[in-house]
């Protein structure tokens, strides 16, 4: 495929060699036994057996209405069935899912119709006030695909055949699916993900998350987002043979009902949801106990927090580092507590290479803070068709610069310190700075503008827009700024939580707007 990065010659023959690599696909994922319970949501229950012909048949009726192997396919779904049928009917025919989060909006689901030249966008009727097929009449694609009430389009129900012949399957390097990045720039990039790549990273976190056929994964986090589907997550269960129960979100009230109505033993979420769990355990009664791992990540984890839940939640907790790029990092099931609670854990495979460097590019002394560079046999060589941005997110021999600050262990540990690049991290949400920045100088009482994370105890950090306002406009308040916002097709956990205005912005030495000067401004007021 153009615009994708291959693994170096001699990489992959390591890769291959040493077993880190099969032949294996995504396609071939279900691999329970056939009568055994694959996936719950709400009251449908679909065994091994049934979501495999769904998915055979679902394949065949994307061949019919056109889409090909090599394709790109923007799938913009919730937690439901449809999700979980589309993503695996498209990975069989080999036509490359890219997962949009359900909260994006036109801004960016027509920027990756039109990045990726996509040749079907996959979403549902409504979120709410939103309606999905309005967007939808704008978008640049040949096919719109739409589960629940379709209007003009195709719905998902139809898509529908008879799986005759087996689709030519795609090669194990062919890029199976695309994840969104958190982005540092104007725009989102997109990860392609191999399929010898993916398939790795979700059977070696399967193992090392210890799931078999006898765990019931209760999915809170979008489905769409690399840690609830491949970390070990969705895929991870359906390789192991477990069973998958999509929840809508994690809100207690209704994560909770179901833990207990189907045993749920692992669950995956991002730390203002474990602040909440911890929280509703006392005014919510349900029976919690098959619970046996809660996996947090996305955000970093207080160590008191993380102390707390094996006591209150009755469970063991494990700390998850990991990116859409491909990096994981565990704590291990048998670690000692206090490795589980301080740090972020490690790189999930042996063939993971870690340095941690100064702003000279030079490793640091072990132990001392600096930038986390990685390359291994999961972790992207370049975002899709993004060259230039590529050689500033490389170092020329292919490690990936994260932008994370963290410090090593002597055991590989790693704690995460904080972030180097220009992104908020919204409780386990990511904004990039540059982009909201873009929208904002949009606004026509704004001259200047730039985005900060200040600090929170609930989400880790808020959203602070500093304003310059043009000379004799009033300032916005944060409802016209969202309204402003929501028109130009922005997701809403974008919008900024807070705004200042102000006349200047420090600068660094260089000339740059001072992001740190600027966020000790708000310490200091
Ligand atoms: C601090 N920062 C963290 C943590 C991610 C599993 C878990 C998370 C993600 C994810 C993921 C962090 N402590 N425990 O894809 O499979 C921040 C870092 C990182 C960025 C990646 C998975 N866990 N982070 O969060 O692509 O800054 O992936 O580089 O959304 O989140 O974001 P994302």
């Amino acid at each position: 495929m153009d615009g994708v990065t291959a693994w170096p010659a001699d990489l992959a023959a390591r890769y291959e060699a040493e077993g880190y690599w099969s032949d294996r696909v995504l396609g071939g994922v279900l691999r329970g036994a056939p009568g055994k319970t694959a996936l719950v949501t709400g009251d449908d229950r679909l065994t091994y057996a049934e979501l495999y012909l769904r998915a055979a048949r679902t394949a065949a009726g994307f061949l019919d209405l056109g889409v090909r192997k090599g394709d790109r396919v923007v799938v913009q779904l919730p937690n439901t069935a449809a999700f979980v049928v589309t993503f695996l009917a498209l990975v069989r025919v080999g036509a490359a899912p890219i997962l949009a989060l359900p909260a994006h909006r036109e801004s960016e689901i027509r920027y990756l119709c039109e990045l990726a030249e996509a040749s079907a966008y996959v979403c549902a009727d409504r979120d709410g006030d939103f309606d999905y097929r309005a967007m939808a009449r704008t978008l640049p694609v040949e096919h719109v695909v739409v589960d629940g009430d379709a209007a003009e389009f195709t719905p998902l129900a139809k898509v529908d055949a008879e799986p005759v012949a087996e689709p030519e399957p795609p090669a194990p390097s062919d890029v199976g699916v695309f994840l969104l990045s958190g982005g540092t720039t104007g725009l989102p990039k997109l990860i392609p993900r191999t399929h010898r790549d993916y398939v790795y990273n979700l059977e070696a976190s399967a193992e090392v998350c210890g799931f078999t056929s006898s765990t019931v994964y209760l999915v809170v986090l979008p489905a769409a987002h690399n840690f609830a589907l491949a970390c070990p997550g969705i895929l991870g269960v359906f390789a192991t043979g477990g069973t998958v129960v999509l929840a809508p979100s994690g809100s207690p009230d209704e994560a909770f009902p179901l833990i207990e109505r189907e045993r749920a033993t692992v669950c995956a979420v991002v730390p203002p949801i474990a602040l909440l769990w911890l929280d509703a355990v006392t005014w919510q009664d349900e029976d919690l106990s098959s619970l046996q791992l809660l996996q947090v990540g996305g955000a970093k984890f207080a160590a008191e927090r993380a102390a707390e839940v094996p006591d209150v939640l009755g469970c063991q907790v494990q700390q998850v580092f990991g990116m859409a790029e491909g990096l994981l990092n565990y704590t291990r099931l048998d670690d000692p507590r206090d490795l589980v609670e301080r740090t972020q854990g490690r790189p999930l495979s042996p063939a993971d290479e870690i340095r941690v460097v100064d702003a000279d590019g030079a490793q640091v002394a072990p132990g001392e803070t600096g930038e986390l560079l990685t390359r291994g046999p999961y972790t992207l060589r370049g975002y899709y068709r993004a060259p230039e941005h590529n050689a500033r997110s490389f170092t020329p021999d292919g490690f990936y610069r994260t932008g994370d600050l963290v410090r090593r262990l002597p055991s590989g540990h790693l704690i995460v310190e904080g972030r180097e690049k220009d992104q908020i991290n919204r409780g386990g949400d990511k904004i990039s700075a540059e982009e909201l920045e873009g929208h904002l100088l949009a606004h026509p009482a704004i001259h200047d503008a730039a985005v900060v994370g200040v600090p929170d105890p609930m989400m880790g950090e808020r959203t602070c827009a500093f304003l310059i306002l043009r000379d004799g406009e009033k300032a916005p308040d944060l409802r016209d700024i969202k309204d402003f916002l929501r028109t130009r097709g922005v997701a809403a956990y974008k919008f900024p939580d807070r705004l200042e205005t102000t006349d200047t912005f420090p600068r660094t030495p260089v000339g740059k707007v001072s992001k740190k000067a600027l966020t000790a401004r708000i310490h200091s007021s």
